[in-house]
Order: structure tokens, then C-alpha cells, then sequence
């Protein structure tokens, strides 16, 4: 399959117009196919073979062009000239937040600036100093951070990917490996990946793994390399009798095991990655990690909570929460077709998550201020309901439920007034537009559609975009407050680079007694996965099954939403 390395074309295209002053509605439309591309269910390959390509979603006559040419040929003319007649650095400099077109074209070609690091060394140095004021130096340095601090770290479904390159690698040589570290917690981002195993071969095999580029590290009983994506993995190994106390050890965090340490000591016993000893040095446990909590008079902790927020006390006492499983999930709350920007059909769309054994699905349509995402007006979405209609009626009892992702314009007011938003039976409400206000009026965006009657929960409540863009700057404590005084719910959206609201805000909504929508986002079919990482953010949340709104049946979730 060639549907990324097209996508990746597209956006690079997009980014090159972008920076040569093309239209924005140029800018756009590269973007958007890149993104259909991206979450293409078939191979975009077979699709051009059919001569099909421009079936596929915002791939106009033009890029259906483009891409041919790259699937003919192997080349991008315009990409080739493009990247040509572009200062080398452009499209690089505008990775960093605050830095536009205009501005990195001038850094580019008239300081000769050509990367992230030159800037940086050209702000440290000062030769900046006499172009621009301290404000924009300032936040030229503070992008550039941001940027690094992420490019480093790899969103859940990329490490995840990693994870199983390495278990059938190693699968293959019949060895057994384990995941520990952040991914087995199940953390938004993950640094490296930590490999565990019992089998002494895994320390040598690591290093002739394809992708292999660099080894780091390689001793008896450990390796680390890089592989060539610039991942960093870690393999240990470990003797049977000490697995599970390696598995807690590197599992971390590093503050759960302090404080698990800190147990051990005030019992006169000690731990470590070995195992746990009494003060002769004799064995306690170590061949499972439930022996060790068990030990330590714990009930075994799951590793999604294991950051050492309360869950140390918890397991002592027994009363750990249930924490929310993928198989509670009775539907999903919001998604998009081919309706506004989705790639599928609503009934493949319903089929899917039928086969996943849901009861329901809201389907969730843009609304129609968000014209790049093709939201839908009064009239195209009463056609929709009819469709929903048609499809409830085949497919009953498995019911679709009329929904919408509404837009809460600049003002604070929805796209729809209210007499017809109470036709839907689930409304979701975000922004997507004008983030560009003071931190209260942003706020007060929210505020005033959670107070809004037809309003069920807040979408992606903040906006963050891991990796690009920080979350807005709202007034999280208060919009929370506002949820539970008006009896509404919020979301944590799962598209891996979403994950709205995160894990410290979702435990404090739930804290307040606020029901959450955990769902996907999904745009194809194969997104309805993106539940997955929105219940391990859930739970990561503390959050048991009856704090998720679509975790309950039909029946309630209704009485929830009416
Ligand atoms: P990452 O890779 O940055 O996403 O985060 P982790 O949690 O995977 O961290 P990593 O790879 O540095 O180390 C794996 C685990 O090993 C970590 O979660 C806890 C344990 N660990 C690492 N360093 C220390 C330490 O200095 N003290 C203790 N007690 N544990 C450590
Ligand atoms: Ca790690
Ligand atoms: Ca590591
Ligand atoms: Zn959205």
C-alpha cells in the first residue's frame, strides 16, 4: 500500500503552495485529499488501476492527475519544481508554530536560514536580534521547543505499529517478548519503547533486526538501538523468577515504583527490578507482577494508572475503581461520512459498527459553517434523516441515532437554531474556527453552548492537536463546572492525535459527576478503532463503565439525551 507515501506527496504539495502564496483554498485542497487518501479503506493503488481515483473524496480532476503521475512515473513534476524554486528550509521552518509562509520565506531567503537548528542557532547567537523584536524571537524559541519536544515522542497507534513490527520479528525467531514501559501504560505519547523477555537470544536478535541504524547500547542482559523511523527500543532480559518484577520495574512510572520502593522499605523488605527480598536477601516473589502487589498486601494495579495519583493508596485498601473495558462499549457518538467529511457511506458505516456489536451509533455530521469539512445545511441534513430512516428500519434492533457535531460560531450562538437541533437525538457541539480570541471569550464560546438546551456534550473540548498545536487556552475548571450545573457531558474524542480531553481533566469531570462521551471520530471505517484509545484515556481517567455515556444501553443513553 502506497496510500501514505501519496498522502505524504499531497501534503508536501500542499505545504510548497502553500509557502509560494497559492490561494488558501488551493492550500486546502491538497491537505484534504491527503487526508482522504490517508484514511482510504482500499489500497489507492488498485483504486488508480480501476481508473477510480477521482471517486475518492476531494480528489478533483487535478489531483486525480498528480497522483497518477506519481503511480506512472514514480516522479511529481510540480513537486520536483516546487521544491526547486522554494528556499530549501521553507517548508521545514513552517513546522514551527508561529512561523507562516511570508516569514519563513524571509528567514529562508533572505538570511539564508535553511532548517529548525539554524534558526535556533541564529537566535542564540543574536543575529536575529536587529530583524525581529524580543516577542516574536520569544516565540519563535518556544515553538521550535514544542516542535522538538514532540517530533521526539510517537502517538499511541505509530508505537503500537512499532510494538507489533517487533513481536513478529521476534515471533518469528520463537521469542516471546513483552511491552512495558509508557505504551503498557498506555500514555497520549511515547518516548521509546521497552522490550522485556525471557529468553537470553532477544539481546543479540535485537541487533539485526531490519531498520536497525544505530546500536546504542548492547551488554549481556540488555540492548537498545534506533531503527531507521528514529525510534529508540529498549530489550532486557530476565530469568523466569524475576519477569514479573522487571515487568513492574519498566512498566513504571517511574513515581509508582518510588512509591511502591518506599512500601517495600517500610516493610523492611526491598524491591527492585529483580524481584522482592526480605532484609536476608531471600526471594519474596518476582515470577508475576501479581505476586509482587499481592506481596505488598496490594491489590494488582492496571498499568494504565500506575503514575502514582492515588492508586497506590487504592490497591491497599481495596477499592481500586473497575476501570471502563473496550467491551462496555454499547456505541459511539461521533462520526463522520461521506455526508459532510467521512470517506464511507453512512450504511457501510452502520454495517461496521454493527459488526463490532454496537447497539447504536450518532451519527455525526459537520455542520454547515465548517465549509472545508463540507457541513450540512438544514436541508441537506433533513435528506440525511431520511436515509437513517430507510437504513433503522432494515437494520432494527441496531439503531442509528440522528446526530450532529455542531459548530459553536465566534459568538458563542450554534449553526442551527433551536427548534430544529431538538430533531436530532444526540448534539454534539464544538468549535473549528477563530481560536484566535482572548482565553475568557473562548471560554465563554463554550460556556454559553454547554448552557444551550439542545446541547448534549462538548466534542474535542479543547482542540489540541498533539504534536502541532496546543489546546486552547479555556477555563477547563469552569466549563466542567458549567457541564455538571446544566446536566451536559463532555467528550474524549479518541483520534489518536485528539485524545480530548486528556486524562488528568476527564478524572476531574468525573470527579464533578459529569457523564463522558468516549468515542471515535471516526472518518472510515477502520477509524472506529480510534475507540480504543479513547477508553485507555478513559481509563487512564479512572473512569468505570458508568461514568461513559455510551456505555449504557440504548435505553439510558436516551433518557440520558432527551
Ligand atoms: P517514555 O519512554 O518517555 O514514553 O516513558 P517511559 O515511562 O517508558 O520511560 P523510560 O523508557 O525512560 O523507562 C521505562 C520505565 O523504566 C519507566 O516507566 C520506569 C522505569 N525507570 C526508568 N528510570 C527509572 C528510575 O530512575 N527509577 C525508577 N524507579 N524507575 C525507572
Ligand atoms: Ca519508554
Ligand atoms: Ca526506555
Ligand atoms: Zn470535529
Amino acid at each position: 500500500m502506497r496510500n501514505s507515501k501519496v498522502a505524504q506527496l499531497l501534503d508536501e504539495l500542499g505545504g510548497l503552495v502553500e509557502a509560494n502564496g497559492e490561494d488558501w483554498f488551493k492550500v486546502i485542497a491538497y491537505h484534504r485529499a491527503a487526508t482522504s487518501v490517508r484514511n482510504l479503506d482500499e489500497d489507492v493503488e488498485l483504486v488508480w488501476k480501476e481508473k477510480r481515483l477521482e471517486e475518492i473524496k476531494y480528489v478533483g480532476e487535478g489531483i486525480a492527475k498528480k497522483i497518477d503521475e506519481y503511480l506512472r512515473t514514480g516522479r511529481l513534476r510540480l513537486l520536483e519544481t516546487l521544491r526547486e524554486k522554494t528556499p530549501a528550509g521553507v517548508p521545514l521552518l513552517m513546522r514551527v508554530q508561529g512561523i507562516g509562509p511570508r516569514t519563513a520565506y524571509h528567514l529562508a531567503h533572505d538570511m539564508g536560514i535553511a532548517g529548525v537548528e539554524e534558526l535556533k542557532a541564529a537566535l542564540e547567537e543574536g543575529r536575529l536580534d536587529g530583524e525581529f523584536g524580543p516577542t516574536v524571537r520569544e516565540a519563535f524559541r518556544l515553538g521550535i521547543e514544542k516542535m522538538q519536544s514532540f517530533e521526539r515522542r510517537l502517538l499511541l497507534p505509530e508505537a503500537e505499529g512499532e510494538f507489533q513490527k517487533m513481536e513478529s520479528y521476534f515471533g518469528a525467531l520463537g521469542i516471546a517478548v513483552g511491552m512495558a514501559g509508557s505504551l503498557r501504560r498506555g500514555k497520549s505519547t511515547v518516548g521509546d519503547l521497552d522490550l522485556l523477555s525471557t529468553d537470553p537470544k532477544v539481546v543479540d536478535a535485537i541487533l539485526g533486526c531490519p531498520g536497525v541504524v544505530q546500536v546504542l547500547e548492547s551488554g549481556p542482559k540488555r540492548s537498545s538501538v534506533k531503527l531507521d523511523d528514529g525510534v529508540q527500543v529498549d530489550v532486557r532480559f530476565f530469568a523466569p523468577e524475576e519477569y514479573g518484577a522487571a515487568l513492574v520495574y519498566f512498566t513504571g512510572s517511574k513515581d509508582h515504583n518510588i512509591a511502591l520502593r518506599n512500601l517495600a522499605i517500610g516493610k523492611g523488605w526491598k524491591l527492585n527490578e529483580y524481584g522482592l527480598f526480605d532484609k536476608f536477601g531471600t526471594r519474596l516473589s518476582g515470577e508475576t507482577e501479581e505476586g509482587v502487589y499481592g506481596k505488598l498486601g496490594m491489590q494488582h494495579v492496571p498499568p494504565e494508572i500506575r503514575e502514582n495519583k492515588g492508586e497506590i493508596e487504592a490497591a491497599l485498601g481495596g477499592t481500586l475503581p473497575r476501570l471502563v473495558e473496550l467491551d462496555d462499549f454499547k456505541g459511539d457518538l461521533q462520526m463522520h461520512t461521506t455526508w459532510s467529511d467521512g470517506t464511507v457511506e453512512l450504511g457501510e458505516m452502520a454495517g461496521a459498527a454493527m459488526r463490532r456489536g454496537y447497539e447504536y451509533i450518532g451519527v455525526t455530521d459537520h455542520s454547515k459553517s465548517v465549509r472545508v469539512a463540507n457541513g450540512l445545511t438544514e436541508e441537506r441534513f433533513r435528506k440525511q434523516w431520511k436515509e437513517i430512516e430507510r437504513l433503522n428500519d432494515q437494520l432494527s434492533p441496531f439503531r442509528i441515532l440522528r446526530g450532529v457535531e455542531v459548530e459553536i460560531r465566534t459568538d458563542g450562538s450554534l449553526d442551527f437554531e433551536q427548534s430544529f437541533l431538538d430533531e436530532f437525538d444526540v448534539v454534539g457541539a464544538s468549535l473549528h474556527q477563530n481560536f484566535r480570541q482572548d482565553p475568557e471569550k473562548l471560554t465563554e464560546r463554550i460556556l454559553k453552548a454547554l448552557a444551550h438546551p439542545s446541547v448534549d456534550y462538548i466534542c474535542h473540548p479543547t482542540n489540541r492537536l498533539i504534536g502541532r498545536r496546543e489546546g486552547n487556552p479555556i477555563d477547563l475548571a469552569k466549563v466542567i463546572r458549567a457541564a455538571k450545573d446544566n446536566g451536559k457531558m463532555l467528550e474524549i474524542d479518541g483520534q489518536p492525535n485528539r485524545l480530548d480531553l486528556d486524562e488528568v481533566w476527564a478524572r476531574k469531570a468525573m470527579e464533578e459527576g459529569v457523564p463522558m462521551v468516549v468515542d471515535s471520530d471516526a472518518h472510515s471505517v477502520g477509524d472506529l478503532d480510534n475507540i480504543s484509545y479513547g477508553a485507555t484515556v478513559a481509563r487512564r481517567a479512572w473512569l468505570e463503565a458508568e461514568d461513559v455515556a455510551n456505555a449504557r444501553s440504548l435505553k439510558s443513553l436516551l433518557k440520558l439525551v432527551a
